[in-house]
């Protein structure tokens, strides 16, 4: 017995869709997404911005806590302070801090500390990460956090694509010194940075293949 109110599912269904003509073209339309990393510097309205994080949130999320805040940030001042804490934390990665092997992996990127990106893309949106909730002075519990943030990531990036617009997963690391220009409370961590932006006009990506279904499915038929 559901004790808990429900209501009828309104379900996307018509007997109209071609279901393999739409998923396999929806795949031709995700599979042009590419991590950018040369922004053009044109505007993105706010409203535009606020579409975006709205579809994120539409995200599963354990027992419904949608654990997430979205930090969108236009404001000229606080992204160069963004630029130069993650260039400086960065800078460290690149000289030291990073296994030769990591560097090695990195290559074919060519990303080096230098993040120019930062202050170029119109909007940088930065997602927090709740381990718990407060909701009148009181923690709340929150569940499979990581997974409902990453989720609700894919979501966000995959908005970004439809919009035609580009973005970019950047995960400066260490982190925190998001928490503090960002002036989050003490139950947010930072999770991941993404510029978004349109693509710079002459923005190039590396030439890279993905794996083919063989390699990345098994059927149980
Ligand atoms: N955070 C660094 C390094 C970096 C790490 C991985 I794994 C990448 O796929 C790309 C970059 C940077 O943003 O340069």
């Amino acid at each position: 017995m559901q004790s808990e109110k429900f209501i009828p599912y309104q379900s996307t269904y018509s007997d109209k869709i071609d279901v393999e003509q739409v998923s396999s073209s929806h795949f031709e339309f995700q599979n042009m997404r590419r991590s950018v990393r040369e922004f053009s510097d044109k505007p993105i309205p706010k409203v535009v911005i606020e579409n975006l994080i709205k579809t994120a949130s539409t995200a599963p999320s354990g027992a419904h806590k949608q654990p997430w805040t979205f930090c969108a940030v236009s404001d000229p001042k606080i992204k160069s302070e963004i630029r130069k804490a993650a260039e400086k934390e960065e800078y460290e990665n690149y000289h030291g801090r990073m296994s030769d092997d990591w560097l090695e992996d990195l290559k074919p990127f060519g990303t080096d500390w230098y993040k120019e990106f930062l202050e170029i893309a119109p909007w940088l949106i930065i997602v927090f990460r709740k381990n718990y909730d407060m909701i009148d002075g009181e923690k709340t519990k929150n569940y499979y956090v990581q997974e409902s943030v990453g989720l609700a990531c894919g979501f966000l990036l995959s908005a970004i694509h439809k919009a035609g617009f580009v973005s970019l997963t950047h995960t400066p690391s260490p982190m925190n010194f998001l928490q503090k220009i960002l002036n989050r409370p003490e139950n947010e961590r930072p999770f991941l940075l993404i510029p978004v932006g349109y693509p710079a006009e002459d923005a190039k990506v590396p030439d890279l293949e993905r794996k083919s279904l063989d390699e990345i499915a098994v059927f149980y038929e």
